[in-house]
């Protein structure tokens, strides 16, 4: 068997830049460890920046998502016990993000996938990859309990932050640049309707909490919790309770709650691979880079990620030019390192930090209350929000 590309892990980086190859003409099997359905089944992100809903609709597949996917225009801030506007499109010359689930956009993007016959081989297993270093690169695994070899002139490693694509680097060839928070988030959907229009990001001195959305009737909540805490231990009543000790009057009074739909605990993290390129194999996405989901940006830099990836194969194939890969490298991990940077700034300054006891508070009070008055504050935290733009090389 053999491809142009052969792309490992079927999440939205691996995806998206299957449908984006395919629509330039380029060649593609994807290959995930996983079937279908619990890809599906994974609750993660919700907020797309203007790059990426470009680069869906690039990819054609962005019609459900311009239907059903909901503009927000600005963010809140509770500090204090008070509740704050931050108006990211008046402050970014109408820049705006869209609330719009990553169950939605990989639904979308294994539709069209399917729909244009392309072959994707879930449930694999025994994944390897091979001869990256040379001219001849193949990846190797098991399905339906048969052995495949797949030969391909490229690999790109789309498969998480826990993937083989990485972990397959010679150790000397990669550096790797990692800060483990002393937190987890606890998360609730629920179909119940947003307990406000736009996303409340709310610092307390009981912890961070999010209150986001996937539509009008079905919320996303979540809460700092100890990375001790068990999900088996966090009823949905107690969820809400302590929901409701971090949010203010006002918001306890529209607050709809009722039955869980998922719940669960994710760690945060701040990681980067060094370089994103060995040979023939590209990483993309968490596979080579995670950010603390505060700032809404993990699958977004995977978008932009395969926005540089996809123009470095299509002038490969197109122009025969090898620019656009050789650059790749450098040109995702310009934006990943300002994405990590908003990332860990705005984690920083949004949760409780036990160890920094009541003056590390008071320093968090004073700078959010400092970044509501000014204005550039405000403009900093707006323009990193909507998006970085993409630099040309
Ligand atoms: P993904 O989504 O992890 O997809 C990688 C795919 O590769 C498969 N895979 C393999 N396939 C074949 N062989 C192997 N050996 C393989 N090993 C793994 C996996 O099964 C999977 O299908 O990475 P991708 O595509 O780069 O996309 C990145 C985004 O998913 C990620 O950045 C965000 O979801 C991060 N993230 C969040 N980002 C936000 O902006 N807001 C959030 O609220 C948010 N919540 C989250 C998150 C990430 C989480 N993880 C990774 C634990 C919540 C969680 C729990
Ligand atoms: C989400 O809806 O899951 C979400 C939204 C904004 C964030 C993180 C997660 O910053």
């Amino acid at each position: 068997m053999r491809t142009q590309v052969a792309i490992i892990g079927a999440g939205p980086s691996g995806l998206l830049l299957g449908q984006l190859l395919y629509k330039a003409g380029i060649d593609n099997i994807i290959i995930e460890r996983q079937s279908g359905e619990y890809v599906l089944g994974r609750i993660r992100a919700g907020i797309l920046e203007q790059v990426t809903m470009d680069l869906v609709d690039q990819a054609g597949v962005g019609q459900r998502m311009h239907e059903e996917g909901l503009v927000h225009e600005g963010i809140e801030l509770l500090f204090g016990g008070q509740r704050h506007r931050i108006d990211l499109s008046a402050l970014t010359d109408g820049k705006k993000v869209m609330v719009y689930g990553q169950t939605e956009l990989t639904r979308d993007l294994m539709q069209a996938r399917q729909d244009a016959g392309l072959t994707t081989y879930y449930s694999a297993a025994n994944v390897r990859v091979h001869g990256f270093d040379g001219q001849t690169p193949s990846v190797t695994f098991e399905h339906e309990g048969q052995s495949h070899t797949l030969e391909c002139d490229f690999i790109a490693g789309c498969d998480g932050f826990h993937g083989v694509c990485r972990a397959s680097v010679p150790q000397g060839a990669i550096t790797e640049y990692e800060k483990v928070y002393p937190f987890g988030w606890l998360g609730l959907l629920s179909d119940t309707p947003p307990v406000s229009d736009e996303l409340i990001y709310a610092n307390t001195p009981r912890g961070f909490a999010l209150c986001s959305q996937r539509s009008l009737t079905r919320s996303r909540y979540y809460l700092q919790v100890p990375l001790s805490d068990k999900v088996e231990n966090w009823s949905d009543d107690a969820f809400w309770a302590e929901l409701r000790k971090r949010l203010d009057g006002e918001a306890n009074e529209r607050l709809v709650t009722g039955a869980s739909l998922e719940k669960s605990i994710a760690p945060l993290r701040s990681f980067v691979a060094e370089p994103l390129r060995f040979g023939r194999m590209f990483l993309a996405g968490d596979a080579g880079h995670i950010v603390p989901p505060t700032g809404a940006k993990g699958l977004n830099l995977a978008a932009s990620d395969v926005a540089y990836l996809s123009q470095g194969f299509i002038e490969y194939y197109s122009e025969k030019s090898q620019a656009g890969l050789d650059h790749y490298s450098q040109r995702a991990l310009a934006r990943i390192w300002k994405a990590e940077r908003f990332s860990w700034w705005f984690t920083s300054m949004m949760h409780h930090f036990p160890e920094e006891g009541a003056f590390g508070q008071r320093m968090q009070e004073a700078e959010l209350a400092y970044l509501v008055q000014s204005h550039a504050a405000s403009t900093a935290l707006a323009e990193n929000y909507v998006g970085l733009p993409m630099q040309a090389r």
